[in-house]
């Protein structure tokens, strides 16, 4: 069983996932689609509308959002001793690790690392928004809103100086000199999701050198260099196939297994739709925060994930979600 990612350079979220994919060991692919809308490769050929990246295949199956991706890594490649896992256990414990703990690991990436520093503090903080192509900030306002770049240049410093105070917090934890944010066997989920943000960060600073040194945030410096090097070296092992958008489709048609045991693992939680006013089989959507909707026709609903069936040029497609901050309306004709 192989995956295939659909991404773009310069996405953090697409590098999350590929590390993901490499810590995992496992075999995939990539699609390149373009940084801008629109997509013809997913909206048009899988018939799914959400328009954040990455977005991963498997079969027929079409995972959307990072938060849930990790959940499906785990779950379709559950045999650790081929595909280690993404949450390690910690030093010196006996065994794996929990739920709890993976949980918490995640809880911590997506709130703190992610919708926090990655979206609040660096998208719209710090963002040089007077040095973007002026296509791709009219595609990224349809996300965002309007930028007004002088006031975005004016309230730089006060971001930055908030930056700092964050990244506070992350050299407090690994001021006891553990390796990793978890102090895990090995990197986690956790340090995935974080330095892609940090990196992030760091880029978006440019030439500003006075957050990211080793005086100011030496363990986190150290750190960094330490996730670098990690996956470096897993890159230099391993280099994805590039396909086209044609070519992953019939990756599709060729899977052996087209789809997961949907029914039996996501299930359909009556309470849950009778809050939602949604049944199986019936039109719905689903947005993201931030993206657009996906339509199609309700297959299986869970406290952690939703399923839709969506049709595109290339057939049809299951295609999931995460529930947290997910829009699920029923669609009226
Ligand atoms: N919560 C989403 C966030 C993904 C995200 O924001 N990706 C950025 C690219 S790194 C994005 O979608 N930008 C707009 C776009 O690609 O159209 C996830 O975890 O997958």
């Amino acid at each position: 069983m192989s995956a295939i990612l659909y991404r773009f350079d310069g996405s953090p979220f697409s590098t999350k996932v590929s590390h993901l994919l490499l810590l995992k060991n496992i075999p995939h692919k990539w699609v390149n689609v373009s940084r801008v809308m629109p997509r013809p490769e997913i909206g048009e050929m899988l018939g799914i509308g959400h328009r954040r990246s990455p977005i991963l295949a498997i079969g027929r199956d079409v995972y959307c959002d990072t938060f849930l991706i990790s959940n499906v890594l785990e779950r379709r490649f559950a045999d650790t001793t081929t595909y280690p896992t993404i949450f390690p256990p910690k030093k010196n414990s006996n065994g794996a690790t929990s739920i709890s703990d993976a949980t918490i690991m995640k809880l911590f990436a997506k709130h703190w690392a992610e919708d926090m520093l990655f979206f609040s503090v660096i998208i719209m903080g710090l963002t040089q928004f007077e040095n973007l192509p002026a296509p791709f900030l009219r595609d990224r306002e349809t996300l965002i809103g309007r930028v007004d770049v002088e006031k975005a240049i004016a309230e730089r410093p006060a971001a930055t100086s908030n930056l700092v105070a964050h990244l506070a917090s992350l050299e407090d934890i690994l001021v006891d000199g553990r390796e990793w944010i978890f102090d895990t066997v090995g990197p986690s989920y956790a340090d995935v999701s974080v330095v892609m943000t940090c990196r992030r960060a760091h880029l978006t600073l440019g030439p500003d050198k006075t957050v990211f040194n080793a005086e100011t945030f030496p363990r986190i410096t150290e750190w960094m260099a330490r996730c670098d090097a990690h996956f470096e070296a897993l890159e230099k092992g391993y280099t994805p196939e590039v396909i086209t958008g044609d070519e992953a489709a019939a990756c599709a048609d060729a899977a052996e297994n087209a789809y997961e045991d949907i029914e039996t693992l996501v299930g359909f939680d009556k309470a849950d739709g009778e809050r939602l006013g949604v049944s199986v089989g019936d039109r719905v959507s689903a947005t993201c925060p931030g993206s657009n909707p996906t339509e199609g026709v309700l297959v299986a609903l869970s406290r952690e994930e939703v399923v839709l069936e969506t049709k595109g040029t290339k057939g049809t497609f299951r295609c999931h979600f995460p529930r947290i901050d997910l829009t699920i309306r029923r669609v009226v004709s």
